[in-house]
């Protein structure tokens, strides 16, 4: 049996736990075996029901106490230990126990923690390693009065990540529910068509002009030629993001 493996990745606050419970409903309606794993070892209180818990290994809260950290050098911490050989072992054996045909894995609040980091990826090439299929979702979202500059810094770190972590990543806006969103799209799809060009200049600047280089060094990287606007709160797009997953998975869907 093969089990697909969606990891939810984005800055913090995002929605990746949000849609990680979301995309779950939306495919169990659906009929597929779908279950939600949580990898991020400072959540709280989740919205879904976990098929695997990484807190059953480590939590941020507990590291705080032993280690008398603040909750940011915590967060670091709590993922160097996950990645430890043995906890990593504990992790992918607890994914392989998961009886699902797709797993939609909710990573860490914060992706500069944990998708920037050595042992994030540590973990995640022990995940990709196991589950042949895994790709990565990652988040942006939908702000009001958000600069077109901001929002390009978070299209190009879905490029590092991908390029980093060696797996294919989907670019997904959220929170579609607040209006906007198709702006944005264009934008982010702008940058990974490579046609930033003219969109930057508009702004004019020379730190636009030294982004708009960069976003053309990058482009040759790209995979995912789509981004799907989503509303994990009210479960929309949802249909097209599987869309896109189901194609990245199968190796066999044409991107662009
Ligand atoms: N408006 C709106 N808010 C959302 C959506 N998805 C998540 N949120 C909110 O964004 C905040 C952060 O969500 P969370 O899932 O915890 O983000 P995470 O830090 O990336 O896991 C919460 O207040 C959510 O209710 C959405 O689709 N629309
Ligand atoms: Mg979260």
């Amino acid at each position: 049996m093969t089990t697909d493996v969606a990891l939810v990745m984005g800055l913090a606050g995002t929605g990746k736990t949000t849609l990680t419970g979301a995309l779950v409903r939306w495919m169990k309606k659906r009929g597929l075996r779908a279950s939600a794993v949580n990898l991020d070892p400072g959540v709280r209180r989740i919205p879904y029901e976990p098929a695997y818990d990484v807190r059953e290994l480590v939590t941020v809260e507990d590291v705080m106490e032993r280690e008398g950290l603040g909750p940011n050098g915590a967060i670091l911490r709590a993922i160097d230990i996950l990645a430890e050989d043995k906890n990593l072992e504990r992790l992918v054996s607890g994914l392989e126990s998961v009886d699902a045909d797709f797993m939609v894995v909710d990573t860490p609040g914060q992706a500069e923690a944990f998708a920037l980091r050595a042992s994030g990826r540590r973990i995640v090439d022990a995940i990709s390693d196991r589950f042949s299929r895994t790709t990565a979702i990652f988040l942006g979202e939908v702000e009001s009065n958000v600069m077109v500059e901001d929002f390009l810094t978070a299209a190009l770190l879905a490029k590092i990540i991908e390029l980093k972590l060696d797996v294919g990543v989907i670019p997904a806006l959220n929170k579609a529910d607040l209006g906007g969103g198709e702006r944005l799209k264009e934008i982010w799809t702008s940058v990974l068509r490579g046609e930033t060009r003219d969109l930057i200049l508009e702004g004019g600047g020379v730190a636009s002009e030294a982004l708009s280089e960069l976003l053309e060094a990058v482009k040759e990287f790209r995979t995912a030629q789509r981004v799907a606007l989503i509303s994990a709160r009210e479960e929309r797009g949802l249909d097209e993001l599987f869309d896109m997953l189901v194609e990245v998975w199968c190796a066999c869907g044409d991107m662009t």
